[in-house]
Formats: C-alpha cells, structure tokens, sequence
C-alpha cells in the first residue's frame, strides 16, 4: 500500500493544507476529498493534473455506464489521456475489463497515476503506457480494435473552457474533436469521449450512426452538471 509522502520528484504533490496550494487550484484542492475519496491515503497530483481530474463519483458511474452498455465482445478498455488515473481506476475497479489500459504523456503525471492506483490497490490491475496516444494506439493498438473501446478524457483548453455559452469542439485545444475522432476511429468505432458540459450537440450529432440515437449523459455532483460523455459507435443501454 502506498504512503502519503510526497516523492522526491519536482512538480509532484500531496498537498495538505491550503496555503500549501497554488491560488488556481485551490477550488479543486477544496473538492479534493469528492475527487479522491482515499486523498488522505496519500494521492500525488501535478499542480496541472487538477484541472482534468474526474470525480471519483463521475469516474464510477461512467465506468458502470461503459461496462452496461459496450459490446459484449469488447474485452479492453484504452484511457487515452489517463492523468492522474482517476478514470483508469474506476475501469479497474469495475471489474468488467480483462485488461486497462492507461496511457499517458507526461511522465509525471503517469508517475502519479501509477501510485495513486496503488493507493486503491490496482498497482497490477492497470497497464501503463506512456506516450502520446496518437502514436501508441496507431503503433500498438491498431490491430485490436475488435476487442477494445476507447475512453478519452481530452484537454479542454483550460478552465477557461466555461467562457463561451457553447462550447466550440472544433476549436477544442490543443485537439479539436474531429482531430481526435478520426485516428481513433481506424482502430474503433466504440470510442466514449467526456467533454465540457457545454459542448455544442449539433457538432456531436453528425457522429450519429445512420437510423441510430446517439447516448449523451450528463454526469451530476450535487445538482449540477460536471461534464458530459458522448457514447459513439454500438454502445447499448436499457434505458
Ligand atoms: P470545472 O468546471 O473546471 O470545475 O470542471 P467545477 O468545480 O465543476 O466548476 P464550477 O466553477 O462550476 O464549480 C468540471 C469538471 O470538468 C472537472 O471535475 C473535471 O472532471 C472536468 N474538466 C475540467 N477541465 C478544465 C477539464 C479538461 O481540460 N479536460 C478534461 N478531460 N476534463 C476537465
């Protein structure tokens, strides 16, 4: 089990107190305990890693969502832009994937979401890749599209994405949605994005396959929109 020392890494935290905490963070410093139910237990962030996190809650009810609705013969999920792992976890967690991946860029953050997923007691249950994932899922996933789904928890551009109304995706940064869909989408069609909760729909709607509705869930904490995810390709739900 891990500890909650923080490591002797630059730019890697496990920050205690608020005066310890970056002024633009502190808003998610504040939900730390609702992003991480075991923060305590010792989670390592990067100042940076705090924008994308997913709510432990969220992270869990979309992982439920995802193992309802893939296609029965979907056996590996890919974490595109893991972070810090929060999304990678609930995956593990869920018990429906013969194998997580879990890929990411910076080797900071990834060194992140490795402990953090040992503080949950996943350090073996997750496959950690790090790299850009444009290149590891054309360089190693290419041919297992039949067997995976891609989850992608994208950068937004910052916290300032709650600037505009609607939310652009075509001007999305630094990765526009087509610029993420379209090499995706070579290796599968069942790819589930999480995006702003402001995101424009008629941009998601032409991803709708012919005759088909496309799922669109938003995810809740208290009352209020976190984010939405877009469910693309055979996804099915009861409801
Ligand atoms: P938020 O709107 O920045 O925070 O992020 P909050 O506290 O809900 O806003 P408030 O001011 O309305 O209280 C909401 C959620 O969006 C976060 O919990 C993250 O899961 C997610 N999120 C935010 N950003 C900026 C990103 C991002 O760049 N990428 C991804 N993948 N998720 C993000």
């Amino acid at each position: 089990m891990a500890t909650s020392a923080p490591p002797e890494v630059d730019g890697i935290f496990h920050y205690e107190s608020v005066n310890q905490v970056p002024v633009e963070i502190q808003k998610y410093w504040h939900q730390r305990h609702m992003i991480y139910s075991k923060y305590d237990e010792g989670i390592w962030m990067t100042d940076d890693a705090w924008f994308g996190i997913t709510p432990e809650p969220v992270a869990n009810m979309i992982a439920t969502h995802v193992a309802e609705g893939a296609p029965k013969e979907k056996t590996m999920i890919i974490d595109a832009f893991a972070g810090a792992g929060g999304n990678a976890i609930a995956f593990a967690l869920s018990g429906r994937w013969e194998r997580v991946f879990a890929i990411e860029k910076d080797p900071k953050v990834l060194k992140c979401a490795k402990h953090n997923a040992d503080v949950y007691g996943l350090a073996n249950k997750i496959w950690w890749i790090q790299g850009d994932c444009f290149d590891v899922i054309k360089k190693r996933f290419s041919a297992m599209g039949k067997s995976a789904v891609i989850f992608a928890s994208p950068p937004w551009g910052g916290p300032g994405y709650t600037s505009d109304v609607v939310f652009n995706l075509s001007t999305m940064q630094p990765y526009s949605l087509e610029a993420i869909y379209t090499p995706f989408a070579k290796v599968t069609k069942d790819i589930i994005l999480y995006l702003p909760r402001t995101s424009d729909l008629n941009q998601l709607a032409k991803y709708a396959p012919e005759d088909r509705k496309l799922e669109v869930t938003h995810y809740c904490l208290k009352g209020a929109s976190k984010a939405l995810c877009v469910y693309l390709g055979d996804f099915k739900f009861n409801s």
